[in-house]
């Protein structure tokens, strides 16, 4: 009690000895190109392409038609940002006042009444700088002048090569990327510069908060600090980062309510400069509640602030939220007796082995610096409600924003969390290493205290890069490419991540071996290899409804096939004479070499062609229409979705199993990608306006704690009861039918058998009886526990060919009702079996920006009626929705009329 009537008189005591004035704003920073020729008002935070369009230099939103390449211009540009502000007596008064620059994007330097405060080079840094000296009473100016990122990063790549007597590859992007060149030479996000599946908008901008902060005492710029468990105890290692005006000492307050702790600390602080006070808080795990990943208990979460004490003011940090839970990562010989076999690759969260289900993560947006809190808060919960645990935040992105991290934090989604360098090797020069340390203490510093952050990996795929010989330079061979891999990597990241952060495992690269990349010092000789760690799986060739096209792998973190965004969604970017798949406009956003003619083979090698189109015709005319480009949209999601059910199904199944070599007992399938930043075909699970498609219902069902997996091998049916549950479920009983398209909802055969089903393992499950000849038979097996409750949803083994023109039945909608203020019911009616159902709402609907999503969809119908619910998500014109605002279709008719 005494502590909270503390903790209450200090949160209140007014802050009178410093003053705060934001520098962000509307209304007082102005732009202009370095040329002069384009000026206005600019947004702070915010960036380059944001500001034109503001003041209509842009007159079209940059994602339209091919406008990344019309608006090449405005990343080539120097950009010159500046702003007045008034100094007044007060703060004129303090001796230190603290220019706060939360991140500059990215290549500038920053002058006040033109003196020279600061050089950027990164956008991932912060500044905190005293710019006393530098100011006046009354008006002051600040200027950033921010050079071209894309100029920036070709001549430090160009310098680099003449100091260095090589290149650092890649040089360029794939020109049907329209992307810029060298983006592993400037910090800043480098899908920035295009990527496969997105754009090039290299951004110039204040794209995080800014402020002046004058202060005669001190000034607490974050607080932070990782938990770790140590025997019965936990410890929270705080940090606090205080400026300090004065040098004195200091008693600092850090609160925990929720458990009543006031840790007391005594500080010496130095006058101006940052000093990072620490202190550890001791508390028995028996005291709190562990935060757990989502499926697995609550996200217990716990407030912590800290506040100084000083020269008898009181000084308080803001509030972060931390959690109690162990990490480990698993590593262990699957069979000592042979080494060869190789290791295990888990997390344990809490002591329970945890299989990762989930997908990958890019960045929210092409111009981050804007607000995306509704938007990243839709893609998180779409993530948790379909029963994800993990995403990983891919490596050419971002560190993201702090709300990024405690969304996950609430949700429950572990972050596997790559350092941001992607598909490239990197300068290694001291200028560079210095720059990437400072980058890595400022960026792990800020977010280590999320419980949800599992991993740190030092890379995406450079390791990879290195032994598969993406590019091959003459001078300058793989020996030493390996050489400054390892330096970057081991020799200077590894040790100061370690040093930042010892509560959670670092890899070295994602994918890699793992401990055994570290044995074979650094770079594996194949960081590919199934039997070590983790790996990124792609096959443009083979049968993807197969699970033996698949590895078996410890652990999947990228795996994915495109697919095409619907009609309704590219209608918004492109005009409609441009919808078929070799208009300009869709071959310009179709980045991955070949993607256009891989993603038509692997579609119609499991259905069939509309009538009269034949594709590997390339211009076959009878295919060029907006009705087939229809057609091929929703075909496409159908056959993206039915991959990632047999490639993550397979995964699952391995779970808790080896085969006789010894691979298997694999723990994570992380598919290949969540979210997009345009309307493109690419890997997601839901489209650049927010609809989630076929494979993001899909896995709903397939990420399910307890699945009934069916594999077919040699025409003999296996059912696998894969269950993430901690608890066995005793005398289940599994079902299987097989159903046929013309036998109503009859199935021909039926079999069941009594199991035990082990927690947290793959059961496989045998029946006595001969089982069909599966080939054309719709296969559906289900679990029911003891009570005879089915447990999970129906598993579904569609036949490898299906007749996308074959007339399915009517599909009826009926019992409509509203359920609450967001949420409607109806019932689907069907005549026979259908493999894919497939529910929307109309496109008349969503022009007036409602967000919906199902309970279930792209469902196969082997029932004569299901009842779905409609969750509204977003509904800004709050439209009350009617049963004629849905649209059903089934995969022999979708796309035939356009919805
Ligand atoms: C991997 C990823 C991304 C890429 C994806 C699809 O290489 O790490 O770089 O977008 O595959 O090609």
């Amino acid at each position: 009690m005494v502590t909270k009537l503390i903790f209450l008189f200090l949160v209140g005591h007014v802050l009178s000895a410093s003053i705060r004035l934001d520098l962000g704003g509307s209304d007082q920073w102005m732009f202009r190109s370095g040329n002069g020729n384009s000026t206005g008002m600019a947004t702070v935070p915010g960036d380059i392409y944001a500001d034109l369009l503001n003041v209509g230099v842009l007159t079209e939103d940059p994602l339209k038609g091919q406008n990344d390449v019309a608006l090449r211009w405005i990343g080539r540009t120097n950009w010159i940002y500046e702003r007045k502000f008034t100094v007044d007596k007060p703060m004129y008064s303090k001796d230190t006042v603290l220019l706060v620059i939360r991140g500059l994007d990215t290549v500038g330097d920053v002058y006040i009444n033109n003196y020279f405060v600061l050089s950027s080079t990164n956008q991932f840094h912060q500044h905190v700088i005293n710019v006393r000296r530098y100011l006046q009473p009354g008006n002051n100016k600040i200027v950033i002048n921010f050079e071209s990122p894309v100029n920036n990063a070709d001549v430090s790549a160009k310098l680099y090569e003449l100091n260095n007597a090589h290149f650092v590859p890649p040089d360029c992007p794939p020109p049907n990327y329209n992307g810029e060149c060298h983006w592993n030479f400037i910090r800043k996000v480098q899908s920035s510069f295009s990527w496969d599946w997105g754009p090039s908008f290299p951004t110039t901008g204040i794209w995080q908060p800014m402020f002046i902060q004058a202060t005669d005492s001190a000034y607490v710029d974050r607080l932070s600090g990782a938990v770790v468990k140590q025997g019965d105890n936990f410890v929270v290692n705080v940090e606090l980062y205080i400026y300090s005006a004065v040098t004195d000492s200091s008693e600092i307050h850090v609160y925990i309510p929720k458990l009543n702790i006031d840790k007391k600390i005594l500080a010496k602080l130095k006058r101006d400069t940052m000093n990072k006070v620490v202190g550890a808080i001791t508390i028995p795990a028996s005291k709190v509640k562990l935060w757990w990943p989502n499926g697995y208990g609550q996200q217990n979460l716990y407030d912590v602030t800290a506040v100084a004490m000083f020269n008898g003011e009181s000084l308080r940090s803001e509030t972060i939220q931390i959690g109690f839970r162990t990490i480990e990562l698993v590593q262990d010989f699957v069979d000592p007796s042979d080494v060869l076999k190789g290791r295990n690759f888990y997390f344990k969260i809490n002591g329970v082995p945890i299989f990762l289900k989930g997908s990958n993560w890019i960045p929210v947006s092409s111009f981050p610096a804007r607000n995306f809190t509704a938007r990243m808060e839709f893609l998180l919960e779409s993530a948790r409600d379909i029963g994800m645990n993990a995403l990983r935040v891919w490596g050419g992105g971002r560190f993201e924003a702090e709300e990024f991290y405690q969304m996950a934090d609430r949700k429950g989604i572990l972050l596997w969390h790559d350092l941001m360098f992607a598909c490239a090797l990197y300068p290694v020069d001291g200028a560079f290493l210095s720059n990437v340390k400072e980058e890595i203490t400022t960026q792990i510093t800020r977010i280590k205290h999320h419980p949800s952050i599992l991993v740190w990996a030092g890379n995406n795929e450079n390791e990879l890069a290195i032994r598969q010989r993406w590019w091959i330079v003459g001078s300058y061979p793989v020996g030493q490419q390996i050489k400054d891999y390892i330096k970057l990597y081991k020799d200077t990241i590894q040790p100061l991540v370690k040093e930042l952060d010892n509560s959670r495992p670092f890899l070295l690269s994602s994918p890699s071996n793992g401990v055994e990349t570290e044995e074979e010092g650094g770079v594996a000789v194949d960081p590919a290899n199934p039997r070590y760690g983790d790996v990124h799986y792609y096959n443009d060739i083979s049968n993807l409804w197969t699970p033996s096209t698949y590895q078996i792998p410890r652990c999947a973190t990228e795996y994915g096939v495109q697919s095409y965004p619907l009609k309704h969604t590219m209608m918004q970017y492109i005009n409609e004479s441009q919808w078929f798949y070799t208009s300009s406009d869709m071959l310009h956003r179709q980045h991955k070499p070949g993607g256009v003619l891989t993603v038509l083979k692997q579609v119609f090698d499991h259905f069939e062609l509309p009538v009269g189109c034949n594709p590997s015709i390339f211009n076959d005319s009878s295919c060029l229409t907006g009705n087939f480009m229809s057609k091929f949209a929703y075909l496409s999601q159908f056959h993206q979705a039915i991959a990632y059910q047999v490639e993550t199904e397979h995964y699952r199944r391995w779970r808790g199993r080896l085969d006789e070599t010894g691979q298997g007992n694999t723990m994570c399938g992380l598919y290949w990608q969540l979210n997009d930043v345009w309307a493109a075909p690419t890997w997601s699970s839901i489209d650049f306006n927010l609809n989630w498609k076929p494979a993001h219902y899909f896995a709903r069902r397939f990420f399910a704690p307890v699945i009934a997996s069916m594999l077919v091998k040699n025409n003999v049916v296996q059912v696998f009861v894969v269950s993430d549950l901690q608890t066995d479920i005793s005398n289940a009983t599994v079902t299987l039918d097989a159903l046929v398209w013309d036998n109503a909802f009859d199935p021909v055969y039926s079999t069941r058998t009594t199991v035990d089903i082990k927690a947290l393992s793959s059961n496989p499950v045998h029946f006595d009886a001969s089982n069909p000849e599966p080939k054309d038979f719709v296969l559906r097996a289900r679990v029911f526990d003891s009570s005879k409750k089915q447990v999970g949803f129906d598993g579904i083994l569609l036949p490898d060919h299906l007749k996308s023109n074959a007339n399915f039945g009517k599909l009826t909608i009926g019992n409509f009702y509203q359920k609450t203020e967001t949420e409607y019911k109806f019932t689907v009616t069907a005549e026979k079996v259908v493999p894919i159902v497939w529910i929307d709402v109309a496109d008349s609907v969503k022009d007036r920006g409602v967000v919906a999503t199902f309970s279930d969809n792209a469902f196969a119908m082997t029932t004569a009626q299901v009842t779905v619910t409609l969750k509204v998500r977003q509904n800004p014109k709050k439209l009350k929705l009617k049963s004629s605002d849905l649209t059903i279709c089934h995969l022999g008719n979708c796309g035939m009329t356009d919805h």
